[in-house]
């Protein structure tokens, strides 16, 4: 028996009594993401038997219309969240504005970016898929939030997450006072603290996690990192083992409790990388730091850069602090010629 059983809702009130000015704004935002988190848990668990109970954008027994499940989890957390008279403004993933608090509904001091089911194409073979939130405050003037209370840099939020739904369904925050992993139990339907305090190991494992299907457009100093980790570039360094899911929540959370690194790199095709800097890298990249390693986007940290669009997109090297420090030198080094893949 566990020395005491956790929920995450006591979990929130614990460290929110720990900050007298505390509002418990906060932690009724924090409340209902992991609600919506349950909620999305139910509908990813069963997605495999939609065939059976109705096609997407058909109608199920209950007669309710099956969503594609992103869309189901952007909805979800929409709604969820639209009336908890906290939030000013939230963007997603799915859409491509700001999304603005239904004028029937109170506005707060808060801001929700998410991502509402990344990895979702995964889905249909089982794969690892994820939600990730970042949380900032209102910094615009007026009452209803703004596109400028939405772009603000990743050193700026004050909470960040993601819900992990794996072998088990994870949700993992922090609001800089140490990152905390929750476990759902389904039989309950509580999120239960499972990992308290959750530090990257040091020194991490040695693992790399990258596509490498992307080699033939990347630069000669990132084929080069790949070389030296797999080590084939003479060095001393004993190499890496490789591991990619190819869905970045799943990816991160293993380097997060194991430790390594994790890449998605600019290429010829994507100069800026495929992943999203405020709704995907920023938050990972406030959870990674938080537990002791470090995110950049080769040259800069993460968590410094000023976005100028919604959904625009960084080059993302996250994991321990020792081989992102390893991936920052070998990448600013010039290279004479091209690197044999
Ligand atoms: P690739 C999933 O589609 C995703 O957005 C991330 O979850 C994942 O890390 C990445 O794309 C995988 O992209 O190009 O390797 O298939």
């Amino acid at each position: 028996m566990p020395e005491s059983i956790v929920t995450i809702e006591r979990h929130i009130i614990d460290q929110e009594r720990q900050f007298p000015d505390a509002t418990g704004a906060f932690s009724s935002i924090l409340y209902d993401l992991a609600l919506a988190g349950k909620l999305i848990s139910r509908e990813v668990r069963k997605a495999g038997l939609v065939d059976i109970i109705g096609k997407t954008g058909g109608t199920n027994v209950h007669g309710e219309t099956v969503k594609k499940l992103d869309v189901f989890a952007h909805d979800v957390i929409y709604k969820a969240l639209d009336h908890c008279g906290h939030l000013c403004v939230m963007a997603s993933e799915e859409a491509e504005d700001v999304l603005p608090i239904p004028d029937q509904f109170h506005t707060g001091n808060y801001v929700l970016l998410y991502d509402p089911l990344d990895g979702s194409s995964n889905i249909d073979v089982n794969v690892t898929v994820g939600t990730i939130f970042s949380i900032h405050r209102k910094v615009s003037e007026g009452e209803r939030g703004t596109i400028e209370d939405c772009l603000q840099p990743g050193f700026r939020q004050i909470a960040a997450g993601y819900v992990v739904y794996g072998s088990s369904t994870m949700l993992v925050y922090t609001t800089g006072h140490g990152v905390h992993g929750f476990t759902l139990d389904p039989s309950i339907g509580e999120f239960l603290l499972s990992h308290p305090n959750i530090r990257m190991p040091e020194p991490g494992k040695r693992i790399y996690s990258v596509n490498e299907g992307n080699e033939g457009r990347w630069s000669n100093q990132q084929k080069r990192l790949i070389r030296h980790l797999k080590g084939l570039d003479g060095g001393k360094t004993k190499s890496f083992s490789g591991r990619y899911i190819g869905s970045m929540v799943a990816d991160i959370h293993r380097t997060l409790m194991y430790g390594g690194l994790f890449m998605y790199p600019a290429d010829r095709k994507s100069p800026r990388g495929k992943l999203r800097l405020l709704y995907e890298c920023s938050p990972m990249a406030m959870i990674v730091n938080e537990a002791g390693g470090r995110a950049i986007d080769g040259t800069r940290d993460i968590l410094s850069i000023s976005p100028e669009s919604l959904h625009e997109r960084s080059p993302l090297y996250i994991g321990s602090k020792e081989y992102v420090d390893l991936a920052e030198r070998i990448l600013s080094e010039e290279v004479d010629g091209d690197v044999a893949a």
